[in-house]
């Protein structure tokens, strides 16, 4: 009796950490259509599930390729307005204590694709049809980086236009890394006949000694497709304070 019981509970608990995690991706899916309800007849929650899982259950978590999410990605259908898609670069705090008052700019974490995941780990192992949310290891092709490499890509790709914005930390000794998201993924992807310009905000504090002639940011403006505009200016970070702390101040006096 004791061994029964013993595997009833076993089998309970690995299969309450894979529908906890299930639970919190497609309530916070069925969360952000509710809010967004012009999207809801376009997008099914558990389909989104499906094609997200496929990805990487039953695979090695060091051999998830970003490609793993070609179908998640198709399983999405959302347009955002043009001029309005907000960039960053250690700077993820700020930039979401920023937007998440305001509808004039939008960051990945203010679509769906990146709502859903936003701040979860997951992985899973060869053969095994588990989610594991814990002790996944961060090799090259695992399942979250593989996943923040495509989405990336995928806004800036199909989902940017007009002229975009990137927020830069100006308190940084190099406030433009080539080999982050934004520098290795995004300024690569944008589409030249789709986006005419990219503004960098470069956030800086009254001691800060960093400006948009650092030697950082003109590599930016080099790996930049030269029909895109660049521009950089500076932002005052207690001017974003201030905006952060009333949301009532317009857009168009934050930045
Ligand atoms: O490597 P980064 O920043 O330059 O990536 C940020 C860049 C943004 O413009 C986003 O559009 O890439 C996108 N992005 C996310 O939206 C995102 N949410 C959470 C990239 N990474 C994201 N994460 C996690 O933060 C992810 O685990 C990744 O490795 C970090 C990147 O943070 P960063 O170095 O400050």
């Amino acid at each position: 009796v004791l061994i029964v019981v013993g595997l009833i509970v076993a089998r309970r608990s690995s299969a309450s950490s894979l529908d906890s995690f299930k639970n919190v991706v497609v309530t916070r899916c069925e969360t952000y259509l509710k809010e967004n309800s012009d999207m809801s007849g376009k997008n099914d929650c558990e389909i989104i599930w499906g094609a997200f899982e496929q990805a990487y259950i039953g695979k090695d978590p060091c051999d998830v390729p970003p490609d793993a999410y070609d179908p998640l990605i198709n399983s999405v259908k959302q347009d955002l307005a043009c001029n309005t898609m907000l960039f960053w670069s250690k700077t993820k705090t700020m930039v979401h204590a920023f937007t998440d008052n305001r509808d004039c700019l939008v960051t990945l974490e203010d679509t769906l694709l990146g709502f859903l995941f936003d701040g979860l780990t997951w992985c899973s192992k060869n053969e095994s049809k588990e989610t594991f949310t814990t002790d996944c290891p961060s090799c090259q092709n695992n399942p979250v980086r593989s996943f923040w490499i495509r989405t990336s890509a995928n806004f800036a790709a199909n989902l940017s236009c007009g002229n975009v914005s990137a927020m830069l930390n100006g308190s940084l000794e190099a406030p433009f890394s080539s080999t982050s998201v934004f520098g290795s993924v995004e300024v690569k992807n944008l589409d030249p006949d789709k986006v005419a310009g990219l503004t960098v905000l470069l956030v800086t504090k009254d001691t800060d000694t960093t400006t948009c002639n650092h030697s950082s940011l003109n590599m930016l403006q080099s790996t930049l497709d030269t029909k895109i505009a660049y521009n950089c200016r500076k932002v005052p970070y207690s001017t974003v304070e201030g905006c952060i702390s009333d949301p009532e101040i317009p857009c168009s006096d934050c930045l």
